[in-house]
């Protein structure tokens, strides 16, 4: 079998999505998600412009070969934009070697480890009233383990917090809003937000929180320290991890399992906290770190460290994504939980697939390959429309990491 054609689809059901097709000589297709919140278009431009005309001809069952090729042999290597790419082809590739062999991805990456994959919702609210709703509602639902985040009094916004009314959506179409941001209000707020959660919901409920990067070392060790009898599951991005010894920091302080990762590209971003075992999960998601090929390496050495995964879901990853992790999820020994935010109603029916939420999990169907499907025609309705994440400023206007 040979590469035939590749073609690059970019649609905007509610928000961007970049999905990478890849053609055989046999007829068989295979879907990769090129997704990259904010910066669409230079993936897209990647992989149209450079790496679609290097594997047309090649045999698409090489996916260990051609991901070399596309990682060492681009010279420059890694960074969001090129493993977004190498990933777009890696999976599809798996998703054509899964429909030619008649058997699903897991299968091909160790078969059943499990009959389904644990997943977490976010929960939201203006204020701790809203959030603790917002909880029970989600239980109802179904789901056994629940991200918390709520507004912060003395705050006008925060991360994670839905407009009124609405769902929350990262990305915002138009340029950047901008966010403030106060350290002291947050640390203050969340150790009562997370003693009511428990109070209303008891000691079973599986609870998750994220920083989403904004404190410092030890800021983050003090709130690890504080959440101590919460139980939490996870306390996630606690820090930004360019210095990945500021992790170092927060375990000599805290118990409080820690998680990070979603803007990780490769394994090195994550080398030294999972070697030192400064983490419990990792995050990477297979759109950022490379494809099936890439992260299934990452989890074979993170279970040396007892270091679970824990892959980011959030709705900027296309269903294409959803299906990949839940068939790594499905098959890897190390499987820790996997993000669940679902996408709306029109993403839906662009990409139809066979993946399910059943009782608090999730099941990727049977079916030969992913599972995925684009409608081409239906994407064609939703053009591309600019949208970027907002950045976030400290209350005298310094920038800082939103
Ligand atoms: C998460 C993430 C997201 C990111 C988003 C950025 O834990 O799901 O933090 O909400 O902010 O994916 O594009
Ligand atoms: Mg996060």
């Amino acid at each position: 079998m040979k590469i035939s054609a590749a073609s690059v689809n970019i649609t905007s059901p509610g928000r961007n999505f970049v999905t990478l097709k890849i053609q055989t000589d046999e007829g068989i297709d295979g879907l990769g998600d090129a997704t990259l919140n904010g910066r669409e278009l230079s993936v897209a431009s990647y992989l149209n412009d450079h790496v679609i005309p290097c594997i047309i001809g090649r045999d698409p069952f090489q996916t260990e070969d051609i991901w070399q090729y596309l990682y060492r042999g681009a010279y420059w290597r890694r960074g969001p934009v090129t493993m977004a790419a190498v990933a777009a082809v890696d999976v599809a590739l798996w998703d054509i070697k899964g429909k030619a062999l008649n058997t699903p991805v897991y299968n091909l990456l160790g078969g059943k480890s499990r009959e389904s994959v644990l997943v977490y919702c976010h929960a939201t609210g203006s204020d701790t009233d809203h959030a603790l709703e917002d909880v029970a509602r989600h239980r109802e639902l179904g789901y056994k383990a629940i991200r918390v985040q709520s507004g912060i009094p003395g705050l006008s916004s925060t991360y994670g917090i839905a407009k009124s009314g609405g769902k929350y959506e990262p990305a915002e179409r138009g340029l950047p809003s901008e966010f403030a941001w106060a350290a002291e209000p947050y640390l203050r707020h969340v150790p009562g937000l997370f003693a009511r959660v428990r109070e209303n919901f008891g000691e079973e409920l599986c609870l998750l929180h994220d920083c989403h990067h904004r404190l410092t070392p030890i800021d983050a060790a003090r709130l690890g320290k504080e959440l101590e009898p919460f139980h939490l599951f996870w306390l996630e991005d606690p820090t930004t991890a360019e210095l990945q010894e500021g992790f170092k920091l927060i375990r000599q302080h805290t118990t409080t399992p820690i998680a990070v990762g979603e803007v990780f590209n490769s394994i090195w971003d994550a080398h030294d906290l999972i070697r030192n075992q400064w983490i419990d999960f990792i995050r990477m998601s297979v759109v950022h770190a490379g494809g099936l090929t890439h992260l299934k390496k990452i989890a074979d050495f993170a279970a040396l460290y007892h270091v679970r995964t824990g892959c980011h879901g959030a709705t900027d990853l296309s269903p294409v994504t959803m299906a990949a992790a839940l068939h790594f999820g499905m098959a890897i020994h190390n499987f820790g939980i996997q993000e669940h935010m679902p996408h709306n109603g029109e993403t839906e029916a662009v990409f139809p697939h066979s993946y399910e939420f059943v009782d608090g999990n999730m099941v990727p169907g049977d079916g030969p390959g992913l599972g995925v499907d684009l409608d081409e025609a239906l994407a064609a309705k939703y053009p591309y429309q600019r949208a970027y994440l907002p950045v976030n400023r400290r209350l005298d206007g310094t920038l800082t990491d939103w």
